[in-house]
């Protein structure tokens, strides 16, 4: 089965800003992607379901964005064998580190994969990797964004050295 569609599971649509990005750069890697708003705590069921039947629905990773008590990416990785990648939002007055602690703090057994706060653009590059093992055409992608990335900071110092002489 062609495992390259990656599901981008939110636990608020006010977590949508941050988790644009994460959408905005896997598309930008010509990767299909499923995005939907699903809770720990407010639609318990539903996000199990998901995570139950992701594997069988053609999904090769999860990334999960949810702030405050962040359950959302351990319940989904409590229910599937696939690679899940957790996105810690900024959504409270503790600044993310609530979001943070809850996201990566996984018992052994269940990892989540965990990014910085509000690191969408991470996680889908991180997700891309994760396909790019079975996809040349990833990897290709992948390999031109780090170059041209490359090349940026490169262009940046050359003109900061002609600013400094
Ligand atoms: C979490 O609570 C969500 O992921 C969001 O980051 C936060 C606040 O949600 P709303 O009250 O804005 O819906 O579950």
């Amino acid at each position: 089965m062609d495992r390259t569609k990656v599901a981008v599971i939110m636990g608020s649509d006010s977590d949508l800003p941050v988790v644009k990005k994460a959408i905005d750069r896997l598309k930008s890697f010509d990767i299909p992607v499923e995005a939907h708003i699903m809770s720990a705590h407010r639609t318990p069921e539903r996000a199990m379901k998901f995570a139950l039947e992701a594997a069988d629905n053609g999904f090769g990773v999860i990334i999960a964005a949810a702030g405050k008590a962040a359950h959302l990416a351990g319940v989904l990785a409590a229910n599937t064998i696939l690679p899940v990648i957790g996105i810690p939002i900024k959504s409270s007055t503790l600044d993310g580190l609530d979001s943070l602690l809850s996201t990566v703090q996984m018992p052994s057994g269940i990892p989540v994969a965990t990014v910085a706060i509000d690191g969408a653009e991470n996680a889908a590059i991180l997700a891309a990797q994760i396909l790019a093992l079975n996809s040349p055409k990833i990897k290709d992608k992948l390999i031109t964004m780090k170059r041209e990335m490359e090349d940026s900071v490169i262009e940046k110092d050359d003109k900061l050295t002609i600013q400094s002489c």
